[in-house]
């Protein structure tokens, strides 16, 4: 058997060294600032720069798995770079020494990019980064210098004593262990690190925990949501969607962490009187409490992008008041610390509704992942023109000037939500025994109420489902209907009709570009 003389591949070396290059800068920024991840920056940037058509097809496949996709992609791609410049760094190290700089240029950059970003603690810790992955390779793919040779005349081979001079399979044996001794130990070393520097980020108390905040009083609490009646059927939507269920829709990589002594909140733009506000003075202007429904652009008929809850916060007319909005300014634009930003028409928050800048959800402080410490709610709006997280400051300015995150990307300016109802039981698919049995959903319009939902089955005249008491016009209202299910395969459908007496669009649309229409339906089979 011929074995090899080289030492393990270079393009493996090569993979070990982006590796622990890419490890040594993550634990490095990571430890140092927030805000300054390379990875995570170039991850942002991949997300606000992709074609829609790519980004819808990634959300198809991997629906909100798509992030994590993204990492594995940017990890994957960096390794095979890796793998590139230690086939060249056995040839030329310079060309490897310049794939390691451009890394460390473009993980730079993308901090420098983003809105919070720390392209100084990135800059170093690239640095730090690059340095320690071009040592490794050098290391791992230049052979080390010949020992000189003794000058004068020499003792015969094998004469003296020493060591016997290692055969060239010896030397390929030693450097293959050698090599995955050291492979193993930075993976294990990586880890490691990786691990070390989320506890230290974690112990060094990066953000407030929304659990230490304490928060004000409500003037008029509305009646406890224990007390809205609601339909009580096994499998239906609860009337207040918890917390921990609500959908959670957003293109931060990373979730901000929000340090409360730092937040400001700014109220700019066409303003007579522009201000900025601490969490404190949020807390100490009069609280109210509103019950709105959700719901995402992207939610397909029967979604669940969608949830309901009790919104505790400030009403952002309040502020508006309070700033002077000045004429012709008829855009209300919320930023987010991250950068994102939405958009809606002034007259939105003028007209009667009551869009609220809200510090807490289901009467808990706001969940870091839905917008931790404030967030715009505005009833009757698709989440991506109104509902920023981790708000940062409200500009007024006109619908002329400026577009929020989602428009350039083929969604539509204007973001009324469509009148929609859900079937949540039976699910689709389910199998059943015949019988009477209950069908019931969820359905919404928010700002013009539910008057009424029908169902019909095997497209069978509508029969009127019995609703659950409205809690207001801005949030879902349950629903049941009770069915005589006949053995064999059934289709059942759903419509609702708004407050206005308009009854939901039956044409079957994607959710691009101003959200999904059509009636929710489902196959079951009724055993006999
Ligand atoms: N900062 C920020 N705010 C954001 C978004 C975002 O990407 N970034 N997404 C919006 C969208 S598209 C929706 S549907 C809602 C979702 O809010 P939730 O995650 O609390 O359910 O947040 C909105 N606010
Ligand atoms: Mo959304």
């Amino acid at each position: 058997m011929q074995e090899s003389t080289t030492s393990p591949g270079p393009a493996a070396a090569g993979v070990v060294a982006a590796i622990a290059a890419l490890a040594t800068a993550e634990v490095v920024a990571r430890l140092l600032a927030t805000g300054a991840s390379p990875v995570l920056a170039v991850g942002q940037e991949v997300i606000d720069r992709v074609p829609p058509a790519v980004e819808d097809a990634a959300i198809t496949v991997f629906g909100t798995a798509d992030k994590l996709v993204l990492l594995v992609g940017i990890l994957l791609v960096s390794l095979g770079i890796g793998a590139a410049l230690g086939l060249a760094a056995a040839r030329r190290f310079g060309v490897a020494v310049g794939g390691f700089v451009a890394f460390a240029v473009v993980g730079t950059a993308a901090v420098a990019a983003r809105p919070g970003g720390a392209p100084f603690v990135a800059a170093v810790a690239v640095a730090v980064g690059a340095a320690v992955g071009l040592g490794l390779l050098r290391r791992l793919v230049v052979p080390p210098p010949e020992p000189a040779r003794p000058v004068g005349p020499s003792p015969g081979a094998g004469a003296g004593p020493g060591p016997r001079p290692a055969s060239p399979t010896d030397a390929a044996q030693t450097d293959r262990r050698g090599f995955l001794r050291l492979a193993v130990t930075v993976a294990g070393v990586a880890g490691a690190a990786g691990l070390a520097g989320r506890g230290a980020a974690r112990w060094l108390g990066r953000g407030t925990d929304p659990a230490d905040v304490v928060l004000s009083p409500v003037a008029s609490p509305l009646p406890a949501p224990a007390s809205a009646t609601s339909l009580e059927v096994d499998g239906l939507s609860p009337l207040f969607t918890p917390n921990h269920e609500f959908y959670r829709i957003d293109t931060a990589l990373a979730v901000p962490r929000i340090e409360l002594e730092t937040w400001r909140l700014g109220v700019t733009g066409m303003v007579d009187r522009p201000f900025e506000l601490s969490f404190d003075d949020l807390l100490a202007l009069p609280q109210v409490e509103s019950d709105i429904t959700l719901a995402c652009v992207s939610n397909g008929v029967g979604g669940d992008l969608v949830g309901n809850a009790r919104w505790q916060g400030v009403r952002l007319s309040d502020l508006l008041e309070r700033a002077g909005v000045q004429a012709g300014a008829d855009q209300i634009v919320g930023r987010s610390v991250d950068g994102w930003t939405g958009g809606f028409p002034t007259e939105v928050a003028l007209d009667g509704r009551e869009p609220l800048v809200a510090v807490a959800m289901n009467g808990e402080p706001l969940p870091r992942d839905h917008g931790f410490p404030a967030r715009l709610v505005v009833p009757g709006l698709f989440g991506y023109v109104s509902a920023t997280k981790w708000l940062s400051e409200i500009e007024l300015t006109t619908m002329d000037d400026f577009d929020g995150y989602w428009v350039p990307r083929g969604w539509s300016k204007l973001g009324p939500v469509n009148t929609q109802s859900r079937i949540d039981v039976p699910r689709f698919g389910a199998r059943t025994p015949a019988g009477r049995q209950p069908i019931a959903g969820v359905a919404w319009a928010p700002t013009r109420g539910i008057s009424a939902v029908e169902v019909s089955i095997d497209d069978g005249p509508w029969g009127e489902a019995r609703l659950s008491q409205p809690l207001d016009e801005d949030t879902w209202r349950q629903w049941v209907f009770d069915w005589d299910a006949q053995p064999g395969r059934h289709e059942i459908r759903a419509r609702a009709t708004d407050g206005t007496g308009a009854t939901q669009v039956a044409d079957e649309v994607a959710p691009r570009p101003d959200g999904a229409t059509g009636y929710h339906t489902i196959a079951v089979t009724v055993t006999s």
